[in-house]
This record gives C-alpha cells, sequence and structure tokens, in this order.
C-alpha cells in the first residue's frame, strides 16, 4: 500500500508512535510518506520506500497566525496526486483530520477517492479537543474520516464523552518494537556513568508541560531519598522545566537530579533506571511509561486515563491517585526493597510490553487499511 502519514515531527508520543509505524510499514514493503513541518525526530530507519515531504510556511506580516492547515492539506493533495496515494493516515486530530478532510474534498473534485484514517491520541481530544474553540472542527473532521481509532479504551470513553460521535471508534493500543530494547540492552550499559553501585535510579521521560505534573517525580524522589540512596534522571524538555530545577534546587537535591534535556537515546537512558515516575494528571495512554516497562523497569504512576491499561497495579508497578506524592514514594520504596522484588517487578513489566508488541498490533493498522480500502 502507499501511505500517508501526518503527524507532529516532535518528542510527543503521537509523533513517535506515528513515525515508528511509518518505519514498521515500510520494513513490511508499504510505501510510507510523511507530511510533516519537519523531518520526525525519531526517523533513524533509511529504506527506499520511506519519504519525507516538507510542508513549507510561507510567511507573511498581514497574518498574527500563519494558515498551517491551508499548507497542509495543500501539499497533501499534491502529495496523493503525484505518489498515487491510497491512504492518508492522520495522528492526532488537531489539524490534521481537518486538513485530511480537506484535502479529500479537494481530490474528489479531481476524482480522486483518499481514504483518511484519524488515529485519536490524547490531549486532542481531553485537553485541546474538546475546548469550545475548536470542538466542533474536531467533532466535524473525526465524524468525517473514514476509519477512526483511539489508543485506549479510556481514550474511546473520553471522546464519546465529550463529542457526539456518529462514527466507530476502534480501539488499537499504542505498541513498541521490544527488538529495540533488547537490543539496547545487549549492549553494555554503564550505569557507573550516573549513579555509585548502591544508589537506585529514578527516571522521568516527558515534555514537562503542566499535564505530567513533573514537580510531582521531583516531591516523590526527595521522599524516596531520605531512606535510601538514589538518584533522579530527568529527560525532555518543555515549559515546567525550571520549575523543577528550582524545586530541586529548594530541595537541596542538586547533586542527586540530573536533568538529561530532549534525547533520541531514550533506550539506552532507560537501561540505567530501577524506577519510571509518571506521575501525570491526565494521560490517554503513556507511551513513555510502556517504553519504560519494555526496558525492564517498572512504572509508578497515577491512575488516570489509559494508564491503568498498560501499568498494571501490584505487577508491574503501581497506581496512585493524582497528585499523592506520598503513596507513589512508598510503591517506589516497595519495589526497591529488595533485589529480588525489584527483579520480579522488572520481569512482570517486561513481560507485560508482549501484548503492546509491534508484532501484535501493526497487522491490526494493516487490516485496517485493507478493510478501508475494500469498501471502495
Ligand atoms: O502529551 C504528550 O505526552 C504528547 C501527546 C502527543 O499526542 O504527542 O501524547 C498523547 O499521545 C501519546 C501517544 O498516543 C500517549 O501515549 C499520551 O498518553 C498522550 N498524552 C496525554 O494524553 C496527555
Amino acid at each position: 500500500m502507499r501511505i500517508g502519514i501526518v503527524c507532529y515531527p516532535t518528542f510527543g508520543g503521537s509523533g513517535v508512535l506515528a513515525t515508528e509505524l511509518g518505519m514498521a510499514l515500510a520494513d513490511q514493503g508499504h510505501e510510507i510518506h510523511f507530511i510533516t513541518y519537519n523531518q520526525p525526530v525519531r526517523l533513524d530507519f533509511i529504506s527506499h520506500k520511506l519519504h519525507f515531504h516538507e510542508v513549507l510556511m510561507e510567511e507573511y506580516p498581514l497574518f498574527q497566525y500563519q494558515p498551517y492547515e491551508l499548507a497542509l492539506s495543500s501539499k497533501l493533495v499534491e502529495v496523493v496526486k503525484k505518489y498515487n496515494l491510497d491512504i492518508l493516515h492522520v495522528h492526532y486530530a488537531i489539524p490534521h483530520a481537518y486538513a485530511a478532510y480537506m484535502a479529500k474534498m479537494m481530490l474528489k473534485e479531481k476524482g480522486i477517492d483518499i481514504k483518511v484514517v484519524t488515529t485519536l491520541h490524547g490531549t486532542d481530544i481531553t485537553l485541546v479537543g474538546s475546548h469550545p474553540t475548536y470542538k466542533t472542527a474536531v467533532e466535524f473532521s473525526i465524524n468525517n474520516s473514514d476509519v477512526v481509532t483511539a489508543v485506549s479504551h479510556s481514550l474511546k470513553q473520553d471522546t464519546l464523552r465529550l463529542f457526539n460521535i456518529e462514527k466507530e471508534i476502534k480501539v488499537v493500543h499504542n505498541f513498541i518494537d521490544t527488538n529495540k530494547y533488547d537490543k539496547e540492552h545487549q549492549k553494555e550499559c554503564k550505569r557507573i556513568a550516573l549513579a555509585e553501585p548502591t544508589e537506585r535510579i529514578l527516571t522521568h521521560v516527558s515534555n514537562f508541560r503542566p499535564v505530567k505534573r513533573t514537580e510531582d517525580v521531583v516531591k516523590v524522589f526527595d521522599i524516596v531519598q531520605k531512606e535510601i540512596p538514589a538518584k533522579l534522571l530527568m529527560v525532555g524538555d518543555g515549559p515546567d522545566k525550571a520549575n523543577a530545577e528550582k524545586l530541586v534546587k529548594d530541595l537541596g537535591i542538586k547533586d542527586k537530579v540530573i536533568f538529561l534535556g530532549n534525547s533520541n537515546e531514550v533506550a539506552k537512558i532507560l537501561c540505567y533506571s530501577d524506577v519510571f515516575v509518571l506521575p501525570s494528571v491526565s494521560e490517554s495512554f503513556g507511551l513513555a511509561a510502556l517504553e519504560a516497562m519494555a526496558a525492564d523497569t517498572p512504572v509508578i504512576s497515577t491512575n488516570t486515563g489509559g494508564l491503568p491499561e498498560v501499568n498494571i497495579h501490584g505487577k508491574t508497578g503501581f497506581l496512585s491517585d493524582v497528585g499523592d506524592v506520598k503513596d507513589m514514594a512508598n510503591n517506589a520504596l516497595n519495589i526497591l526493597e529488595s533485589e529480588e522484588n525489584l527483579a520480579q517487578f522488572k520481569r512482570n513489566a517486561k513481560e507485560h510490553t508482549q501484548k503492546f508488541s509491534l508484532s501484535n498490533i501493526l497487522p491490526i493498522y494493516e487490516e485496517i487499511y485493507n478493510s478501508v480500502l475494500e469498501k471502495a
């Protein structure tokens, strides 16, 4: 199949998932065209089956806001026509589903029937999409997609609750290429470079937006480090990073916390980790938690959104109420209580990721593409 993938090319979960999906589909022999404003950051697989088309923006001083949807939908029309694409798979509804609908209508005028698959990822529904400013257009573009998928049962329920949806929403969980993490583990993991052998390593990876409650990560760590020798790795960048850094300074634990910034080497960093901390206020799935689990790292998370579908309480880690940093810290200490306990949680976490393996999820997307094309 010839598939156009539209996504945010950044470190956000939807962009990561879309990029991994494109690379996996290309590996299966499909022709993949990424259409976005930058080369996706996780695009590290070279293949003649993979193409990238940059959406160029024309800056004009009259506009207070540059019309990205217009540039994107024009580019979609151009790429669909030039490469004879069968399907556009758009990740994150805003504004991608809307731009794809416009492209579909423009192509219809030319006698071309392009199919649009929209994958809902989270904040496009829960935080941004349902805001009155966008709701009408988001609802319209979801209802006018040929197929709609959501990355968790929880996100499907949120979408049905927040919008008037006439379309069936298929749940296709996010996936992980478990081999990538196995390979990383085979390489030498130089833990000693970051912590003393007696220290436990806690890790957090995110885009440091308020929804991630990164200060709670620091609070959880502070309680843990008072009980056992420990280090905290903070990976990523975003608006709340300065607050987290300030809290670290105020608590006097600067020598125990390492801020690593954005990284393309998350798998490598996770190989150093004993416990992953994700205290988000809302999380439709929690791809970062799944990545941690694939790298044998149990997860301390909140019980919000789709997280209970990924992190199994008492098995792969623990779930706590949003903001209950004491409970999260106690749970981390419980996991770290003994080598045997930690090893068991690590095994459980890794085992559970099989449910979300590339080999299980990829055929579901291929089946969706096939069935939508059969309807043509
Ligand atoms: O909020 C983020 O971390 C980024 C955002 C995105 O769309 O880039 O993530 C959402 O999609 C991810 C991939 O499906 C999910 O794993 C995240 O849980 C979801 N984030 C939220 O719901 C807050």
